[in-house]
């Protein structure tokens, strides 16, 4: 199986506004009316990373432009004026656009080494803001929109007491009810049925009340997902049964992405899953960065003329494009040797 990095990456970088000026990483991407519509995460600043969702167009999928020169989003709006709204996807149900994002009621500071995690400090907010514990974790909600640009915010998907992220919905509801993958970073230990932060599944009818989550997969025995897995990109419905991205991270907090496939009637049911990686950081790009070295992180995945085409966030500092027949994926997953 073949993965093409696009020679043009990475593919859109930071520049041109405030609001992007530090950093873009990790965005949503769905096609409509031709067109290749990118919701990227954005930071003009590291001290303190608050970070900004803004909303860029291509005709081609590899060159981007902005539709507005300002955010389509903006923690303020949310209510979080020293927050920070994080990893959009994006999926269509009918007539409405639905974005999982993440959030953190508080932007924290980061410090790049170079050589691997950012150190951090938290910022001192005035009103109150960073005195709670709840303030410094990241939990998960849907705006909706008709447009893409205008978004409202629907609800939580997730409780506000834990960090909740990786959050992404099925672009269709299944069996009458929406279905939402999540990543509950507390929920490890015995009682839980993992040791390591994992990848769960819930159902609602309304979108707004969400069903108790359902261990759906966790870290398997190889070392690249040793740290924790998360869902990474919406589900791709194929014959053989719904594609979904992840990524696994090692001790070394090194990103890497592998797949699954899940049963079309019934996603709690795992197909096929990738045993190792199919994509780790291999560019130059994709392992020097101005954030966090040897991080790729899609979020965005579509599918035209049969190819599948995956944006990635590499090092938390830009957005990359690779592609592959989806139809070789698929493949892959259910048999690596081919
Ligand atoms: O810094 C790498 C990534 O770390 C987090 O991802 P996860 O919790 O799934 O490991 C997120 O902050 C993500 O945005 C970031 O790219």
């Amino acid at each position: 199986m073949q993965i093409t990095r696009h020679p043009q990456n990475p593919i859109v970088v930071p520049g041109l506004f405030e609001w992007r000026k530090a950093t873009v990483f990790n965005p949503a991407v769905i096609i409509e009316d031709g067109k290749f519509y990118m919701i990227e995460r954005t930071a003009g600043s590291l001290t303190p990373c608050k970070n900004y969702l803004g909303l860029l167009v291509s005709e081609d999928g590899v060159n981007f432009t902005h539709v507005t020169d300002k955010p389509v989003l903006t923690p303020d709006e949310l209510g979080f004026p020293y927050g920070s709204v994080q990893d959009p996807r994006v999926v269509k149900i009918d007539d409405t656009f639905y974005m999982n994002y993440a959030v953190r009621p508080c932007a924290m500071n980061y410090y790049p080494t170079g050589t691997g995690i950012p150190e951090r400090s938290f910022p001192q907010y005035p009103d109150g803001w960073g005195e709670e514990d709840v303030h410094w974790r990241t939990r998960s909600s849907i705006a909706t929109s008709k447009d893409l640009i205008n978004w409202e915010f629907l609800c939580d998907t997730t409780p506000l007491d834990i960090n909740d992220r990786d959050n992404i919905l099925f672009p269709e509801k299944i069996n009458g009810k929406y279905v939402l993958l999540r990543r509950p970073e507390e929920y490890v230990g015995e009682a839980y049925g993992t040791e390591k932060a994992a990848m769960w599944i819930t159902y609602s009818d309304d979108l707004i009340n969400w069903e108790e989550p359902k261990l759906l997969a966790k870290a398997g025995a190889g070392d690249w997902e040793q740290k924790k897995i998360g869902g990474s990109t919406p589900p791709v419905k194929t014959d053989k049964g719904w594609l979904v991205l992840y990524h696994g991270v090692d001790y070394d907090t090194v990103y890497r992405v592998g797949a699954l496939l899940l049963d079309l009637e019934n996603p709690e049911k795992i197909i096929a899953r990738t045993d190792n990686y199919f994509m780790e950081p291999e560019t130059y790009y994709e392992k020097f960065g101005f954030q966090l070295p040897n991080v790729i992180f899609p979020t965005g995945n579509v599918v035209k003329d049969g190819l599948l085409y995956i944006y990635y966030g590499v090092t938390d500092t830009a957005i990359a494009l690779a592609t592959v027949p989806v139809d070789d994926l698929v493949e892959y997953i259910l048999d690596p040797t081919t």
